[in-house]
């Protein structure tokens, strides 16, 4: 039983940054745990892994990929990449626990025998194994600024591909208005933010209007660091919409569906007047709790000494998405 947590010291003040969780814990966490008739001490160690088993792990079993090639036009944001340390144990995956530190439990996800349904209003359905897809479309390398809506921020270098490549292959009809997407969920298995989440709007879903998923930007990542995804960044395969909130960015993809209506989303459903469908980066559109006019770099530094920085209209990216918005 591990109710010792070993928190890094880049993330002492965790409780201050992480405002999904924060509303997490006021509405259903506290009352699950008065219900359980646990004590409020056991609050920040939502956590719960062994700091025992984080030996050898640093590598995540991820593999090194080597046939991509850099996208000049995505090859520098005016801010340094972080460090790779930093984005890969400095996550959100509610599948895997309500903390930031999850990269171990996260490595419950079975990655074997993946696969991925483009199916809904398409003329070529088609289910995708990771060969198929790293066959059909080629890679390349993309540094994207990435913005939660907690007001954080990194730079990642992404591998992957545009999705409107897979769009091209399966063929939208006129009728698709939407994309729904849907990361992989198995209750024995993605048991992390555990019984105060019962009843939440899982498997986490998103979307995308179809034009967004048209838009050059948005991008399907396979790999970062020159590697494949670790499961805590979403392996196999993730959506990257650097223009948008991070929660847009759906992890672990099992199934891609096009779709006629807006389709019901995770974080929408659950706090609609919190997280918007559109989710686009805007400093001048605070969340109903905190203001999104600066945002911190995380760094290796304590938390509380993240420097700051302006918001950028659209994360910086106007040019390329600013027409979607008139
Ligand atoms: N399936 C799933 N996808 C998800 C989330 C999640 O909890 N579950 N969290 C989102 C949020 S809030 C953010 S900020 C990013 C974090 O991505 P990272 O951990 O790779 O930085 O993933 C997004 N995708
Ligand atoms: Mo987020």
């Amino acid at each position: 039983m591990a109710f010792i947590r070993i928190v890094p010291s880049w993330q002492l003040s965790e409780h201050q940054i992480t405002p999904e969780s924060v509303f997490l814990n006021r509405r259903r966490f506290m009352k699950s745990l008065i219900g359980a008739g646990l004590t409020a001490t056991i609050l920040p160690l939502t956590g719960c892994q062994s700091s025992s088993t984080g030996k050898n792990q640093d590598n995540f079993s991820t593999q090194v990929i080597s046939n991509f090639t850099p996208n000049p036009n995505f090859a520098d944001v005016n801010r340094p990449v972080t460090a790779e340390d930093l984005a890969t144990k400095y996550n959100n995956f509610y599948e895997y626990g309500g903390s930031k530190s999850i990269w171990q439990a996260a490595q419950a996800l079975p990655l074997e025998d993946w696969k991925i349904e483009v199916s809904g209003l398409v003329k070529n359905p088609t289910t995708y194994t990771l060969d198929d897809l790293q066959k059909k479309f080629p890679l390349e390398e993309r540094i994207y600024r990435f913005r939660c809506v907690e007001a954080w921020a990194m730079v990642v270098p992404w591998l992957g591909f545009p999705m409107n490549k897979l769009m091209a292959a399966v063929e939208p009809t006129s009728e698709a208005k939407f994309v729904r997407f849907t990361s992989f969920y198995d209750p024995k298995i993605t048991t992390g933010p555990g019984f105060w989440a019962n009843g939440y709007p899982w498997p986490y879903t998103e979307g995308l209007r179809i034009e967004e998923m048209a838009n050059e930007l948005a991008f399907f990542a396979i790999g970062m660091y020159g590697k494949t995804l670790p499961k805590q960044n979403g392996a196999p395969l993730r959506m990257v919409t650097p223009w948008k909130y991070g929660f847009k960015g759906a992890k672990s993809i099992v199934k891609i569906e096009f779709v006629k209506e807006k389709p019901a989303t995770f974080w929408n459903t659950l706090v609609p007047d919190e997280y918007g469908f559109e989710a686009n980066v805007n400093p001048t559109k605070p969340h109903p709790r905190w203001s999104q006019a600066t945002e911190r770099i995380v760094s290796n530094s304590p938390s509380f000494s993240w420097e700051k920085q302006p918001t950028l209209l659209y994360n910086g990216y106007e040019e390329y998405v600013g027409n979607l918005y008139s």
